[in-house]
């Protein structure tokens, strides 16, 4: 593999509209993201969000009940960096502009855009943004601006300073997916030199507080009443650094000016270390269609930049790159995400399930609200680790968060065999979350059977709410239970005062083992396939009138309940189990669910493709995987969701890295053996990826005719090629 340059430019991108190009065009670096906002025009409700930087507000219910999510949280939309305020001498305000060109280095992470400013008189100038935000030092951030003349050659003001966000008219939307407006802060701003701003900001009601600085670079230069002088022709560079200091408790403001005298060629190639190591991790290709290679390069890049890397933050469903759903973490990021990270950056998977492990007491707090006496509930939608579903049929009856966070602790210990992460919080995560199973479920008697039930959930797809046993929720809670009793009996090795401490008796264990072995699994004699929930196949389905693209996504159309009346589903739920557990069912069923499920399955959510896409290629029905995949790949890039202004499909990104490793290259790990099948496409001439298990790097590439796995450094592994029994060798270096 030859490193080689990827550029995302305006003519790869489906729209022009100036939010949804903010959105493409974000950067950010886990802690905070930028919105490729027009410099000179702006937009008053976004600029700068934070992770974990929010706002708080009473939930007001019509009616409210015992143990109802009580309060917002809402990510702040900041100061926005990158506007300019440019007038002439004569007083004369460029008030407009237009973005002629953008082009994003996803291999050193520089923006570069174009455009062309005008005055309300008429003048225009030209401008190009050149941008960069920190990687390694995540609290900076750097812009130069290049102004050239265009009808305009004369003298210019130029001033800036942190902007304090207008406030802006509160987002009345019906669209759920928006994000509501948050309070806005006490904002307190000085000048503490002429080329230095600060600029603090406290949120009243959560009590957060962050330092922001800005500086200008160009020697003698001034944030305020800059002069410069267009008419030599020539092209004037100013220089500017800002730095988005760590959110801390109220009233603890930052106590030393940080050093901002940085170049932008010095942050560069800072940068560039830090995407080069990225990509050497984790370099994925895709031969036959460059576009799609380009997009898959993208969806990898805004990855890597939305993931909090601090063990206090996550990533929110739309990363930092537009604050739809508030800035929320949800399940998102174990089911979706994390793989991505757990095979190419273990380090910060770590830190993403760190984050999870911090709220657990919070989740703790939040099984007892929910009437559970043990274990832990965590919270459907959050920030700060408890509920803000306002909605819970959808939002907190999604029980099915804790088996998936279990999940994911499980395979990150499977693939990383990082074993003092285990014993110092995994194991104690998937404990709890065990035992809120154990507490939460029902014993149901049916003839001589005695079955473990979990009634009035909602599973993934979340146009079915509040049934009994949805399977996907029933599947991973078994899995839950199975694997804290296969941990429990790594930590009695290696150490077993911590199982002590945490109160598990070997009594406990066999409660475990046996609640596992008697969950129900609903199956459908009828139609031979796993039934979603005890009632979903009965119901009627979606009636063909209200089919036609004018009636989706159905959410922003029907009341909820009219659509929990039908067999109608949002995203892949049955689906997705069938993904995780491929030994659960031989061909031939998972053959007549996908046909099942697939027929009554909208794909409104951007978290349904990637699964279908995933199996059709398992299933063999490669050109359907492909159909699948490209909307998953290219979702946000030709917005197909049509939503993409509000911030990218972070879960589908993740989703589009799934589909190409573990759906066209079948790559899974099952008892440390790493499995690879050839499910290429014909669309595609070659794949190829690098990813990590263990110590080792592996690269594995796959054309018509070629499956190949080598090991690039580290000890040998066990690898099956196309199930094949007589390639389970060890693999050697070449
Ligand atoms: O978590 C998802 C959910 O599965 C579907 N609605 C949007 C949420 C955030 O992406």
């Amino acid at each position: 593999m030859t490193t080689q340059d990827y550029h995302l430019t305006l003519r790869d991108v489906g729209s022009d509209r100036p939010e949804y190009l903010e959105t493409i065009f974000s950067l950010a670096n886990g802690h905070f993201g930028v919105r490729a906002t027009d410099p000179i025009s702006g937009n008053p409700i976004s600029g700068t969000l934070i992770n974990g930087f929010y706002e708080t507000a009473p939930i007001t219910y019509g009616e409210a009940g015992v143990g109802y999510a009580k309060q917002h949280q809402t990510i702040v939309n900041l100061a926005d960096l990158r506007h300019l305020t440019i007038t002439t001498v004569n007083g004369h305000l460029f008030t407009a502009s237009k973005r002629l060109a953008a082009d994003l280095n996803l291999t050193t992470g520089k923006l570069t855009e174009q455009y062309q400013a005008r005055s309300q008189q008429g003048e225009t100038i030209q401008i190009t943004v050149d941008s960069l935000i920190g990687q390694n030092r995540d609290d900076f951030w750097a812009v130069r601006y290049t102004l050239s003349a265009d009808n305009y050659a004369g003298p210019l003001v130029v001033s800036k300073s942190i902007a304090v966000p207008a406030a802006a008219e509160a987002i009345a939307s019906a669209d759920p997916r928006k994000t509501r407006m948050a309070g806005l802060p006490n904002c307190k701003t000085a000048f503490t030199a002429p080329n230095l701003q600060r600029y603090q900001i406290q949120t009243k009601q959560s009590q957060l507080a962050v330092t922001l600085y800005l500086r200008m670079n160009t020697p003698a230069g001034t944030l305020l009443n800059y002069r410069v002088d267009l008419s030599d022709n020539q092209p004037h560079v100013l220089d500017y650094q800002a730095y988005v200091g760590a959110v801390s408790e109220f009233n603890t403001i930052d106590p030393v000016t940080p050093a901002l005298d940085s170049s932008l060629e010095e942050l560069a190639d800072d940068n560039q270390r830090f995407w080069q190591k990225v990509w050497r991790h984790g370099e994925v290709r895709v031969g036959g269609n460059p576009s799609l290679d380009l997009a898959i390069h993208y969806n990898v890049f805004q990855l890597n930049q939305s993931a909090g890397r601090d063990g206090r933050t996550n990533i929110p469903a739309k990363g930092l790159s537009g604050s739809g759903y508030e800035g929320h973490y949800f399940w998102d990021t174990e089911m979706f995400m994390l793989p991505y990270f757990i095979y190419t950056h273990p380090q910060m998977a770590r830190q993403l399930l760190q984050y999870r492990y911090q709220v657990l007491p919070q989740a703790r707090e939040r099984a007892r609200q929910m009437g559970v006496e043990h274990g832990a509930l965590f919270a459907w939608r959050t920030i700060n680790g408890q509920e803000a579903s306002a909605y819970y049929p959808a939002g907190t009856a999604q029980y099915h968060i804790d088996a998936d966070i279990a999940y994911a602790v499980g395979k990150y210990y499977d693939v990383t065999g990082d074993w003092d992460f285990i014993a110092q919080c995994g194991f104690e995560m998937v404990l709890e979350t065990a035992r809120f199973w154990a507490d939460f479920g029902t014993w149901h008697q049916v003839g001589d059977l005695r079955r473990f039930e979990f009634l009035t959930v909602t599973g993934p797809d979340e146009y079915t709410a509040l049934v009994n046993n949805n399977y996907y929720t029933n599947r991973m809670a078994k899995h839950n239970l199975e694997l804290v009793v296969q941990l429990a009996d790594d930590l009695a090795k290696h150490d077993p005062e911590r199982l002590m401490d945490l109160h598990v008796t070997p009594a406990d264990l066999a409660h475990f083992r046996d609640l596992a072995a008697h969950i129900y699994l609903p199956y459908s004699q009828d139609y031979k396939i796993n039934a979603q929930d005890d009632s979903f196949l009965s119901k009627p389905h979606w009636p063909a009138d209200r089919m036609t693209p004018d009636n989706f996504p159905l959410l922003l159309h029907y009341h909820p309940l009219t659509i929990y009346r039908y067999q109608v589903a949002k995203q892949a739920d049955t689906m997705l189990a069938d993904y995780l557990f491929p030994d659960d069912l031989d061909p031939e069923q998972l053959k007549r669910e996908y046909t099942y499920y697939e027929g009554v399955t909208t794909h409104d959510s951007s978290l349904s493709r990637s699964t279908f896409s995933i199996l059709a290629a398992r299933l063999g029905d490669t050109e359907k995987a492909y159909r699948y995949f490209m909307d998953t790949a290219r979702m946000d890039l030709v917005n197909l969701q049509g939503n993409t202004a509000d911030g990218l499909h972070l879960a589908n990104l993740g989703g589009s890295w799934l589909a190409l490793v573990a759906g066209f290259s079948g790559f899974h790990v099952q008892a440390g053996v790493v499995h690879v099948t050839n499910h290429l496409p014909q669309e595609l001439t070659a794949l190829s990826y690098r990813l990590t298990v263990g110590k080792s790097v592996l690269e594995v590439n796959l054309a018509a005719d070629v499956t190949r796995v080598r090991l690039i450094s580290g000890p040998s592994v066990h690898v099956s090629v196309n199930g094949r029994p007589e390639s389970l060798i060890a693999v050697t270096k070449n």
